[in-house]
């Protein structure tokens, strides 16, 4: 991205009010760029796929571990015909079989007669997903029922810390690690107490540039399964007695189980469930993180992949059509040349309309030209400059009064509002209240196929 274009609006917002507003946390610049994917996938893969299990004892044959026509590079294309912009493998889960060599233990793919036992599935999915322009994740879980140093508790942190160093030497660059909260008690019937700090400092060294996300202090865990924010779900939350930046996940499974089951192949969620979902997870300011399992073939299995291809053309379909984007615009004022209403319908989230200095109210009126029905508006914030608004609402004119739509208090990275059938021609964003000068990147207006009201 050329640095110039945060120039203007970050000057202009930010010497508006210089030295005014108490820091408002910010993300950085992985957190903004990991904000900016809203769409991201989940692949549980592993012994359990060939068990038919959600959570392996441990003491599998690392020989059931077989799939006969893997295929990474046709989950990289189904992913990135979805619009998917990450990927989280799990290269460890709770049995602790290892997709990947390992020199650690013997419980991994090495021991198993896929491609002769030479195969690293770690390797295949990373390269499939460069070629395809997805970035790399991984899930390696801390509970591992297979260690028997689990339970002893600095034996097994070493033995952990060590695993991870070599998961984030070898495979280029990760942006994101994911580590499960699951713990349980070892072999020596002692629960295991994780050392965090050192998992972290590990991470850092190794991938400077990766989220640790869920047991970690970069991503959260929105706090259910089903891919579903709160309204008004923020990315500020209070940490040590201070405000910190920590945006939210949701994680959900395109079927019941998160591994794949045969038996669960006619239960692939629907596309107005997956919408729905979508609305309300990157609608309420969140990332959603849909898992895909991959089969015993090793490869997406096709009801997955057909919805999968219908759930990316309802999200492309949702954004082709955008009432306000042709609209004529007028702010109730602005904060010089570069910050004017129009900045709301450019396509960009680093140009802004700020109201006139010294201002933290204000309201942009958008006519559509003609009357036009739409069920969906469309808020997104400078969340670079931190989520500012605190209270907002969108009127539409009803040809003798402005009536109102919607509302809320956070907008963040991305409102999907959704209302009953508004026909109009004129409508309003109005902000009621924010923390410093709002900075408002875009404003739309959409047709969603599957209409109900939030
Ligand atoms: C949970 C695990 O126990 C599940 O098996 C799955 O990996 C899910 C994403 O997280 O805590």
């Amino acid at each position: 991205m050329c640095s110039t274009r945060w120039l203007l609006p970050l000057a202009v917002v930010v010497s508006t009010f210089a030295g005014e507003p108490a820091a408002l946390p910010v993300p950085n610049a992985q957190q903004l760029a990991w904000q900016r994917h809203e769409f991201i996938a989940f692949a549980h893969f592993g012994i359990n796929t060939f068990t038919d299990r959600e959570w392996g004892e441990g003491t599998e044959d690392p020989r059931l571990f077989n799939p006969t026509d893997f295929d990474a590079l046709q989950w990289a294309a189904v992913l990135q015909e979805a619009g998917i912009k990450l990927l989280i493998l799990t290269a460890k889960h709770h049995d602790g079989f290892c997709l990947w060599p390992s020199k650690l233990t013997e419980h991994c793919v090495r021991n198993s007669p896929w491609r002769d036992g030479k195969g690293d599935v770690v390797r295949e999915v990373v390269d499939a997903l460069r070629e395809k322009r997805i970035q790399v994740g991984l899930y390696l879980s801390p509970w591992d029922r297979n260690q028997p140093t689990y339970g002893d508790s600095p034996r097994y942190n070493e033995f952990f810390r060590n695993q991870l160093r070599e998961l984030l030497t070898n495979y280029g660059a990760v942006d994101e690690v994911w580590f499960d909260g699951a713990c349980g008690e070892g072999p020596n019937g002692k629960q295991q107490v994780y050392d965090w700090p050192a998992c972290y400092a590990t991470v850092r060294e190794l991938q400077p540039r990766a989220l640790i996300a869920i047991c970690g202090p970069d991503i959260r865990w929105v706090g259910n399964e089903s891919g579903v924010a709160r309204e008004n779900e923020s990315s500020v939350v209070e940490r040590d007695g201070g405000l910190a930046w920590h945006p939210a996940e949701c994680d959900v499974s395109i079927r019941p189980g998160w591994f794949y089951h045969a038996s669960q192949d006619a239960q692939v969620k629907s596309l107005a469930t997956l919408a729905d979902i979508y609305f309300k997870s990157v609608g309420r300011n969140s990332v959603l993180l849909l898992n895909i399992p991959p089969d015993r073939r090793g490869r997406i299995a096709d009801p997955d992949v057909a919805r999968l291809k219908e759930f990316g053309a309802f999200i492309r379909g949702l954004y082709a059509t955008d009432f306000a984007r042709t609209a004529t615009v007028k702010a109730s004022s602005q904060h010089g040349p570069a910050a004017g209403a129009r900045q709301l319908t450019d396509g960009r989230l680093d140009t802004a309309w700020t109201p006139a200095e010294g201002q933290t109210t204000g309201s942009v009126e958008f006519d559509l030209g003609q009357a036009r029905t739409f069920n969906v508006a469309r808020i997104q914030e400078v969340i670079a400059l931190g989520e500012r608004v605190r209270a907002y609402h969108v009127d539409a004119w009803d040809g003798d009064e402005w009536r109102r739509i919607t509302d809320g208090k956070v907008i963040g990275q991305k409102q999907l509002c959704r209302f009953p059938e508004t026909t109009t021609q004129r409508v309003r964003l109005v902000i009621d209240d924010a923390a410093a000068a709002p900075a408002i990147a875009e404003f739309g207006l959409h047709l969603n196929a599957f209409a109900s009201a939030r």
